[in-house]
């Protein structure tokens, strides 16, 4: 029997999910079944409201990208929204590569309604009549059930050219990515999507006025267009109650490492980072916690009383990024994660700019002789990395460069790796 994604969510079944209340519950292939278990209402509401009240709940909502950069949602859809020139396309950004990140993957593959559904809702809000949906090209079953769900929601009018009789048209395709970490870039993947080499863009112009095939286009990752159903159904103000002021609304976790209970947690936002572990089951030992993946940073054991909203981790110069939490407890050699994670980087750079490009060589390049030298770093090889690290920070085109040295510097100044 296959794997189901419920596997991967210790909470599966909990009725007081919000987002992964259908995991492990609902027949992810079976449109009458999701219909049963809520889906399709927030549609509904969707035409009730018009895009117009739609863009409204979004943005009262408090609703912010679930990507890593906690853009606020609904002046996205706004800018595209009243954008002259047509047509707006929507785009799904699915190409879940950052190290540690399955959350959409869990999503789509339990629940793939929901993501076809939010997409169209999306689409109406801010006049698109097409939309793309990315997807990791590693994602097989993701693809399949996807890819079912598409071809029932078409035969049932769902998608298509008039949508529950409400004379509004819009159709999904998908289109798989082929392993490039870079191509999760928002303006890399309409490159890709074009049939251009996978590389950013320079912003602005951003793409709400200037995106796929240069036209106004709203990007969002998956778990930012999921968030769009309660918000439709229960309301605004009842999702803005739920997590901090500033990062309404629940968010995903996605735990791996050294705990117990590996897998896809759902929180409001404002739960700490020890109450995460503590669900997931940390295990004796813990050595240090890196939180937003390879382009976030590491916090020490002492810091589990850190925040898990945007702006509590910022506050203890840290990151949230896409909700990443892997746990490494003193097993770990520090000295060769460190240098994985710059193999990581050198790797997926896409060289189009020389920051990156170089920087992420010479990165490695001294990790690779601190590992070496089993694990002490001689001071000017710290030197170096600084160095590089604040060149590629401030030079750099996009995030891959932007972050590449988060990591290194996070373990360097707070965890003492080379000491
Ligand atoms: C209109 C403006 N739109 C910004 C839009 C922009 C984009 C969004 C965020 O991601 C994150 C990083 C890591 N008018 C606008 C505007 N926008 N100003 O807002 O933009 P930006 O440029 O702040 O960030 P970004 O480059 O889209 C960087 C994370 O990505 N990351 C990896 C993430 C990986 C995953 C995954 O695997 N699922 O998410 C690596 O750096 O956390 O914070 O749409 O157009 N004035
Ligand atoms: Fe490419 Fe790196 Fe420059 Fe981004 S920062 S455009 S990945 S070379």
């Amino acid at each position: 029997e296959e794997p189901s994604a419920a596997m991967a969510v210790p909470q599966a079944g909990d009725p007081a999910l919000v987002l992964l209340r259908r995991i492990g519950v609902v027949d992810p292939s079976s449109l009458d079944d999701y219909r049963a278990h809520g889906g399709y209402t927030a549609l509904r509401r969707a035409f009730e409201l018009g895009p117009a009240g739609v863009i409204r709940e979004v943005t009262d909502s408090g609703l912010v990208g679930r990507g890593g950069a906690a853009f606020p949602t609904g002046r996205k859809w706004q800018a595209t929204a009243s954008q002259p020139d047509h047509p707006h396309y929507l785009v799904c950004n699915a190409d879940e590569s950052e190290p540690g990140t399955f959350k959409d993957r869990v999503l789509m593959e339990g629940d793939p309604y929901a993501l076809v559904e939010s997409m169209t809702i999306a689409a109406y809000a801010t006049g698109a009549h097409k939309g793309y949906l990315y997807l990791r090209g590693e994602y097989p079953r993701a693809l399949a059930r996807l890819e079912h769900a598409l071809a029932q929601a078409r035969a049932r009018g769902f998608l298509g050219d008039d949508i529950l009789g409400q004379g509004y048209a819009f159709d999904i395709e998908i289109r798989r990515g082929a392993g490039a970490y870079i191509c999760g870039e928002e303006t890399a993947l309409f490159n890709s999507i074009e049939g251009y080499r996978g590389e950013p863009r320079s912003k602005p112009p951003f793409p709400v006025e200037k995106g796929l095939f240069g036209k106004p286009t709203v990007e969002n990752n998956v778990e930012t267009l999921v968030n769009v159903l309660p918000i439709l159904t229960m309301g605004a103000p009842a999702y803005a109650a739920i997590g901090t002021q500033r990062s309404t609304g629940p968010k995903l976790f996605c735990v791996s490492g050294s705990v117990e209970r590996p897998g896809i947690y759902e929180l409001p936002f404002g739960a700490t980072l020890g109450e995460l572990l503590e669900l997931a089951g940390v295990r004796d030992g813990l050595r240090a916690v890196l939180l937003g993946g390879a382009a976030g940073g590491f916090v020490r054991p002492d810091e589990t009383g850190i925040p898990l909203t945007f702006e509590g981790t910022r506050e203890a110069g840290t990151t949230l990024g896409s909700g990443v939490v892997m746990a490494f407890d003193d097993t770990v050699p520090l000295p060769r994660l460190l240098l994985r994670i710059a193999e990581f980087f050198r790797d997926e750079s896409c060289g189009q700019c020389v920051p990156c490009r170089v920087g992420t060589v010479r990165q490695e390049e001294a990790l690779h002789r601190i590992v070496e030298r089993t694990g002490a770093a001689a001071s000017d090889d710290i030197a170096l990395l600084r160095e590089v690290g604040r060149a590629m920070r401030d030079a750099s085109i996009c995030g891959l460069g932007q972050t590449a040295w988060n990591a290194v510097e996070s373990a360097i100044d707070r965890l003492g790796a080379y000491e």
